[in-house]
């Protein structure tokens, strides 16, 4: 054959190629068990954001009011909303949740179901309205807004009476209605009641509720013991489970009482049937309302940062409580340790020193590069490495673009496709080039933080050991922490 022959038929062969490669794309995996919803997606990363509790608790001392105390007792000085939203902002959080209602039905808003509420209250002669000024505040500075209305009420005359259902739905209608329920991302529904077996019983018609605040907003994030929206981790000591699924079953379980154990809201249900990722709510002092003997009992940074890495970094959102004190403004040593905590974590991820590395893989997903090993490189959100359906072992390589010292590792699953990594190894490749066995674990989910002694390292591989459905990642980022954070727990 002529070589002028040969070389158009190869021209020729290429041009079809790349023309049927085009056209036969391959496709994307398809979801595996349950996935999040756009607004669960949208919340999942936010990450982080604030509880305010804040309420005549601030004042007298206590953490579960009686629902007896003086409205009058609710006085703060000189709040200021938009000073909460302003901390909010400037620490790095993405939303603001308010005890509008806790369990001794005191109403943050001049409520028509109450006669406990700011109106009652020795705070703006009566005119004052904390959920108002959040909520505007919120607007103002472009921070999501959510709710925590309790249904256990210690004041409400009607509790403990099926009325009281309709007055609580009535309530919830009245936040909606006034306050932009559309915009609201998140509703709290707290499932504790500490009447005890001599109170007052209330049957909850939970159905009631959720439908009352997903009328006004579909797309609302319902948190409680049992999601829907989000779920409970079974603590409040910031350490979401080292195994954790977002999915959860639900069936047959309720919030408070009628909740799944503690240890399974801290791990998930692996296979579970609904999609209800962990949120950790856990305070910055020791109680969850302000007291002025916990000013100086304010969350070390250590105690933070652990708290990031057992939260955010095992596929939790972190709603970290920032009480206000009596003057209705976030104490200045509150404030000093967030922006302290904001600075340790922005500066313990700010380079990925895998950024250059070459990626491999053991397969990628029919050997098309829209699926390729170095997808987990970019921060692209959709793009990632997946594999051939059935694959369900497989490694990813990255080869460093040098020797880099580092102590963390962050990996993504792509949680729009499912959760399905159960459990993975991660090797290095030392000074020699042999790989040795670093550290192993179980899931990922929306993120995981690895952490670890400094190590130094050429190369580092991700071996799925276990998985649901074939592996679908989209991050891998290694870093250099700062060593001031407690290593383990
Ligand atoms: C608990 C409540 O009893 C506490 O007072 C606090 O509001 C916490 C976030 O949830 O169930």
């Amino acid at each position: 054959m002529k070589k002028e022959m040969v070389l158009t038929l190869l021209a020729g062969s290429l041009l079809f190629g790349a023309l049927f490669g085009a056209c036969t794309a391959v496709a994307p995996p398809s979801p595996y068990g349950p996935v999040p919803t756009p607004a669960q997606l949208e919340w999942q990363k936010m990450e982080y954001y604030m509880f305010v509790h804040f309420g005549p608790n601030t004042f007298t001392d206590v953490e579960w009011g009686d629902g007896k105390e003086d409205p009058q007792v609710f006085r703060p000085t000189a709040l200021d909303c938009r000073q909460w939203v302003e901390t909010a902002r400037n620490a790095g959080m993405k939303g603001i949740i308010l005890t509008a209602k806790h369990h001794d039905g005191f109403c943050l808003w001049p409520s028509q179901y109450s006669t406990h509420t700011v109106r009652e209250s020795g705070w703006k002669e009566g005119k004052g309205d904390v959920l108002r000024e959040l909520s505007d505040a919120c607007r103002e500075y472009g921070l999501k807004f959510g709710v925590y209305l309790s249904p256990w009420d210690r004041n409400h005359p009607a509790y403990g009476t099926p009325g009281y259902n309709r007055i609580f739905a009535g309530t919830l209608q009245e936040v909606y209605t006034q306050y932009g329920g559309n915009e609201i991302f998140e509703q709290w529904f707290d499932g504790a009641c500490g009447e005890g077996p001599a109170g007052r019983k209330q049957e909850y018609d939970w159905e009631l509720f959720r439908q009352t605040v997903l009328s006004f907003n579909p797309e609302l994030v319902i948190f409680s013991d049992v999601g829907p929206g989000c779920r409970w981790m079974g603590n409040e000591r910031g350490v979401a489970g080292e195994t954790n699924w977002s999915t959860l079953d639900t069936a047959g379980f309720t919030p408070g009482l009628g909740a799944p154990s503690s240890h399974v809201l801290n791990s998930g249900n692996r296979g579970g049937q609904a999609w209800v990722p962990a949120e950790t709510d856990v305070s910055i002092r020791p109680g969850w309302f302000y007291s002025p003997s916990t000013d100086d009992r304010v969350k070390s940074l250590e105690q933070l940062t652990d708290i990031y890495y057992t939260s955010i970094g095992r596929n939790s959102n972190l709603l970290l409580n920032v009480p206000p004190d009596r003057r209705g403004r976030i104490h200045p040593n509150d404030s000093a340790r967030l922006m302290e905590f904001r600075d340790h974590i922005a500066a313990s991820f700010q380079t990925d020193l895998a950024q250059g590395a070459g990626a491999s893989a053991s397969s990628v997903r029919g050997n098309s590069s829209r699926y390729r090993a170095a997808n987990v490189l970019s921060d692209d959100y959709d793009t990632y490495w997946a594999t051939d359906d059935g694959e369900q072992t497989a490694w990813l390589e990255l080869s460093l673009p040098s020797e880099q010292t580092f102590n963390r590792l962050l990996l993504q699953e792509y949680i729009p496709l499912g959760q399905r990594v159960a459990r993975f190894t991660v090797e290095i490749r030392g000074a020699a080039g042999a790989w040795e066995k670093l550290t192993e674990a179980t899931t990922i989910g929306y993120k995981r933080i690895l952490r670890f002694p400094a190590v130094t390292a050429s190369g580092v591989r991700v071996r799925i050991d276990e998985a649901l459905a074939a592996p679908v990642l989209n991050r891998i980022a290694v870093y250099r922490a700062l060593e001031q954070a407690v290593v383990s727990r």
